[in-house]
């Protein structure tokens, strides 16, 4: 079923792949397998895009598929216990506007216990530094899918150096486009690109088990 699933989505199938995607989670399904196999399938969406296969349009079209299916998916997603492990500071860079990733690693991360503050998408860098100076977060938490937002990041971070905050958390980036060079390049200390390990690496910066 997930892998006709995969292929609807990849077909631009809006309506069949909603359609499967609810069936899917009715019959007892994992949330977190949906969400996998949804991201895959765009990933190939993305190729095709690359590869001049499909526009702007199907682009669109993929990101409202997820959206779609987002929605009744996320709340499947249970909550983490009241004890909170820390807290996150989470934005997509400037340039960027992508928010899919960026909003599935911040149900992953309350799920496990963090309390994360979204600040949305193309943040500045004085945005990351006004959220830090007022939440006070353990961790800031960046997104990045497009090549654009690799220097945004770099900025972000050295704009925190400047005000003496850097060295009062921890960095963590994630988001197709990042990778250890690119992590090494803007000094974030951890990268993922993807949420599960992202919320593992979050409890390794604290210093917690497991
Ligand atoms: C859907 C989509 C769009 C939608 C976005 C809709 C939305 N609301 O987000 C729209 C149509 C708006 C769009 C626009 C553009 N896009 Co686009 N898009 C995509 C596509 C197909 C899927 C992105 C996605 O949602 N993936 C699914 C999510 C779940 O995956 P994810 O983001 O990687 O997130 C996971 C992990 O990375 C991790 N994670 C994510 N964030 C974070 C943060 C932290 C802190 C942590 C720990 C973990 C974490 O957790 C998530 C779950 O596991 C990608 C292809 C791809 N392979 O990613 C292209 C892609 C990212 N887009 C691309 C491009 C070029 C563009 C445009 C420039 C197109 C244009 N000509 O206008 C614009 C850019 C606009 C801008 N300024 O940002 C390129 C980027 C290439 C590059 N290197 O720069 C890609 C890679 C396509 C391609 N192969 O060419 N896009």
């Amino acid at each position: 079923m997930v892998e006709e699933l995969f292929n609807r989505i990849v077909d631009m199938d809006e309506e069949g792949s909603i359609n499967m995607a609810k069936e899917y989670l009715e019959r007892g399904g994992d949330a977190q397998k949906l969400l996998e196999v949804c991201r895959d399938a765009m990933g190939v969406i993305g190729e095709k895009f690359e590869k001049g296969e499909y526009f702007l349009s199907e682009l669109i079209l993929g990101g409202e598929i997820f959206k779609s299916i987002m929605e009744f998916t996320l709340p499947m997603i249970k909550k983490g216990d009241v004890k909170k492990l820390g807290k996150i500071v989470l934005g997509t860079v400037k340039e960027d506007v992508h928010n899919i990733g960026k909003d599935i690693f911040k149900v992953f991360a309350e799920a496990s216990g963090f309390e994360v503050v979204d600040i949305g998408i193309d943040v500045p860098e004085e945005k990351f530094v006004e959220a830090v100076k007022e939440h006070k977060p353990d961790i800031v938490g960046m997104s990045c899918l497009i090549t654009a937002g690799v220097s945004s990041m770099k900025r972000t971070v050295d704009a925190l150096k400047e005000v003496g905050l850097r060295d009062k958390i921890k960095i963590i980036i994630g988001g197709g486009r990042v990778d250890e060079g690119v992590k090494e390049y803007t000094g974030a200390d951890a990268w993922a690109d993807d949420a599960a390990k992202g919320v593992r690496l979050c409890k390794e910066l604290m210093g917690i088990e497991g």
